[in-house]
């Protein structure tokens, strides 16, 4: 049975009402199998979005899930008022057996959420507007949650943007060297390698306390986050599974990374890789419009060099799960994870070019 026949074998324990009219996948996240289904009830058609939570990524499902509760019931509250609260958060659905996930006969977690409709997503930013928007999106979200407690929630990935964890674990991976593939990727080690000191400031700054340690989304990339079609505002931000406390320079750094980026993050092509300075000026704007009232000196001062450390922090867990034979990210062809690394390596070239520029 392939995944999509496993979902059609599933949604049905879900409280949902009506009949399954349409089921397509949904490719552009790493990490998950991601389906769409529509039903009808009585002419009434709704969508849904279920996903198969990666285990070998998510060692405790149930603990995801209480998260995600926890933070989309905070949310809720807040954007209970507005007249478009569907669309302003996550919504889980329920099993029949009100459990928020269910458990298939392989032990697999899945779970449902209301999809949100009349939204946008995007791989490359299209507009300065955009950016300004993807900006106060990040910075209202951590706005939303500067009143949650953090040591509520479970660490769902421990240690996730440790830059020194993330070194070791390339050393690891060339260490073993499982597929052969070292000896194809040295001038991309030398170049990481040598990064190394400079990446790791950042982490070293939140674990000693410096940079506040507060409740952040860690995984920020631009189609984590919707749009509204008409006007590009960012009515919400998904992918709630990484959830955890954190500096708020991982959320920036994050969609720094994916926004000032002219390619998308698999681009073939390296001469159309570049860093947008443009871009970067109107996202800031916009983050900061929401933000710069809660954060500290510290922590303004290290927004710039949060998008270099997170596309570096992806180019070694590219490369890494590269030399590891693709373990961790789902690919679509074998080189994929390499391409990857590329672009984040020539996105982290052209902000140094521009460095003093911007
Ligand atoms: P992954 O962890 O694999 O990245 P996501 O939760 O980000 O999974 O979901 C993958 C994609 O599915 C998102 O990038 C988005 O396009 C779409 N998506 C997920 N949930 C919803 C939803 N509730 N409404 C609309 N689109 C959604
Ligand atoms: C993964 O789940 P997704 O595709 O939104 C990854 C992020 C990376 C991103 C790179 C849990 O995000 O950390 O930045 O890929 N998520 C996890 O595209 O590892
Ligand atoms: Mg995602």
């Amino acid at each position: 049975m392939d995944n999509r026949e496993k979902a059609l074998d599933v949604i049905g324990n879900f409280r949902i009402d009506g009949r399954l009219v349409d089921l397509k996948v949904n490719t552009q996240g790493h990490i998950n199998s991601t389906f769409v289904s529509t039903f009808d009830n009585d002419g009434v058609k709704t969508k849904y979005t279920h996903q198969k939570i990666n285990r070998n990524v998510f060692r405790k499902p149930r603990e995801v899930m209480e998260n995600i509760l926890a933070v989309t019931g905070h949310i809720g509250q807040k954007v209970d008022a507005l007249p478009d609260r569907d669309r302003r958060v996550l919504r889980v659905v329920f099993t029949k057996d009100r459990m928020p996930f269910y458990i298939d006969a392989d032990g697999e977690y899945w779970r449902t959420y209301v999809f949100i409709e009349n939204v946008n997503t995007y791989d490359r930013i299209p507009s300065l507007n955009a950016a300004r928007n993807l900006g106060r999106g990040i910075g209202e979200f951590q706005r939303q949650l500067s009143d949650f407690d953090g040591s509520k929630l479970n660490i769902t990935i421990p240690h996730f943007h440790d830059m020194n964890l993330r070194y070791r674990q390339l050393q690891d991976a060339i260490e073993a060297d499982p597929v052969g593939r070292v000896a194809q990727v040295q001038e991309e080690l030398d170049f990481l390698l040598s990064q190394k000191e400079r990446g790791c400031r950042i982490w070293n700054d939140f674990e000693s306390g410096r940079l506040p340690n507060r409740v952040t989304h860690n995984d920020t990339k631009m189609n984590n986050v919707l749009f509204d079609p008409e006007t590009d505002e960012a009515v919400c931000v998904i992918d709630l599974d990484t959830i955890m406390p954190g500096t708020i320079l991982f959320d920036t750094g994050d969609m720094i990374r994916t926004a000032c980026n002219t390619a998308e993050e698999d681009e073939q092509d390296l001469s159309k890789v570049s860093f947008d300075s443009r871009m970067y000026d109107a996202l800031v704007t916009g983050y900061l419009e929401k933000a710069e009232s809660f954060l500290t000196p510290l922590e303004k001062d290290g927004i710039k060099e949060s998008g270099r450390t997170i596309t570096q922090i992806m180019a070694v867990r590219f490369l890494t799960d590269y030399i590891a034979g693709d373990v961790y990210y789902s690919i679509a062809y074998p080189e994929h994870n390499i391409v990857r690394a590329h672009t984040q390596i020539a996105l982290m070239k052209s902000m140094d070019e521009q460095w003093d520029r911007f």
